[in-house]
């Protein structure tokens, strides 16, 4: 093995023998504690990506690291042939915090949907009684929720389905923020669930109308369909609530949450629901080997309690508002960029780009050599989303990272 990695020589050594599936800015990374990441060569940056919010928490949370490490060293798998003694009190904890009566714990955020789709359609057939295999999902455009082909068989992204075909069946996909779409696509009586999230994450944070939610929930209810949300990235203090669902106070018939469940430890993910969807499954009818696990059990236990004892929620609401605030008050002063949306510290600026892209990705290759991570989605947008322990200070000094790095441009 290669002792002496530098950056040049640790990104060849990726490209080399790793799959080509991602673009990465290049920087190599090699710690992180907080907001902060260190590269290979020692230099500092704030992360304002977060893992894709799965460190809301911030790096290598003290008090996750402690449970992860002490359970790492009594028990760490089972799987569900045996009962372990974290998952019941984990499952208590986590069914009480969101206010469900049962969850289905998996790994990943995909898994998470394809979990929630299968419940779903389970529902759909034992309990609404849609004839057999006719039951349908409505999804909306620019969804993102991961990477198996039930995922990219309700993806409007080529990127994402393109050559991967043949796709899933059952599957409509109407636009997003249009209550007069799903009202029409909500008349077909086959319809079993109606799957979200909150604010699209990956379509460039894309905030739907006040209300939205709210009324999409109602006429859900009206016609006998779950609401689905995906909360693996909105949930969990980033958008400066404890789920971006709560800012119109609907309960989500099934709740999806990833990522920072761990607080970028370990994949965790976990499919929250009543009895009477969550009771449609019977043992053997699903699951997954590491699902449930002590360690992640252990892990997502103080995960949870962190977001709550360190009140991220409140600090990404407060500071999230800064945040916009500091970035209209750049907007007025430049034509670089032309737009800032998002909420609590989910966040994107909208960058006046015609190069496809390249100013960007320059933009954020400038915020790099001044100490900040960040990384363009779709050309010429721009997510901020930096681990929500973050301070007012610090939050002050990236602002200022940001300002001048595009003044200067
Ligand atoms: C990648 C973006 C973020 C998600 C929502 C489920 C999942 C995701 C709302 C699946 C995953 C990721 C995965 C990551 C890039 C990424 C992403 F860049 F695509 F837009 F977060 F912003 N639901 N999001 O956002 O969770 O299975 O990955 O644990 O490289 O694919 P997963």
């Amino acid at each position: 093995m290669i002792s002496t990695l530098n950056t040049a020589s640790a990104i060849a050594l990726e490209e080399k023998y790793n799959a080509h599936n991602y673009h990465p800015l290049s920087v190599v990374l090699s710690r992180g504690e907080g907001v902060y990441l260190w590269d290979i060569e020692g230099k500092r940056y704030y992360d304002f990506l977060s893992a894709y919010s799965a460190v809301n928490q911030g790096h290598c949370h003290p008090r996750i690291i402690a449970a992860m490490t002490e359970q790492a060293q009594k028990l760490t798998l089972t799987s569900r042939a045996f009962y372990n003694d974290k998952l019941g009190e984990y499952a208590e904890y986590i069914t009480r915090f969101f206010g469900y009566d049962r969850v289905l714990p998996m790994n990943t955020g995909v898994e998470g949907g394809e979990t929630a789709i299968k419940l779903c359609r389970k529902w759909g057939y034992t309990v609404k009684g849609i004839p057999k295999n006719e039951a349908k999902i409505i999804f909306v455009k620019n969804n993102f929720w991961g990477r198996t082909l039930a995922a990219v068989s309700s993806s409007t992204d080529a990127n994402s389905y393109n050559d991967y075909g043949p796709f899933m069946t059952g599957f409509e996909i109407i636009n997003y923020n249009d209550l007069d779409a799903l009202k029409i696509a909500l008349e077909d009586k086959n319809v079993a669930g109606f799957m979200l999230e909150p604010i699209q994450g990956e379509a460039g944070v894309v905030v739907p109308d006040e209300g939205y939610l709210k009324k999409a929930y109602q006429m859900c209810k009206e016609k006998n369909v779950l609401f689905i949300a995906d909360e693996v990235q909105t949930g969990l203090a980033r958008t400066g609530k404890m789920l971006a669902c709560d800012y119109e106070n609907v309960q989500p018939d099934i709740l999806i949450l990833g990522k920072a469940l761990s607080g970028g430890t370990m994949p965790v993910s976990a499919v929250l629901a009543n009895d009477e969807v969550m009771l449609t499954l019977k043992p053997g009818q699903h699951g997954s080997t590491y699902g449930g696990n002590p360690l992640a059990c252990a892990v997502a236990t103080t995960s949870l309690q962190i977001l709550k004892d360190e009140k991220l929620a409140e600090n990404a609401f407060d500071l999230g508002n800064i945040f916009r605030e500091r970035m209209e008050k750049l907007i007025q002063k430049t034509n670089v960029i032309t737009k800032v949306r998002g909420k609590g510290l989910l966040n994107a600026i909208v960058v006046n780009d015609s190069e496809e892209g390249n100013l960007a990705w320059n933009l954020c290759e400038g915020f790099k050599e001044k100490g900040l991570l960040a990384k363009p989605t779709h050309g010429n947008i721009i997510r901020f989303a930096p681990p929500l322990v973050i301070n007012e200070e610090q939050l002050d000094e990236c602002c200022h990272i940001i300002e001048t790095t595009i003044l200067n441009f």
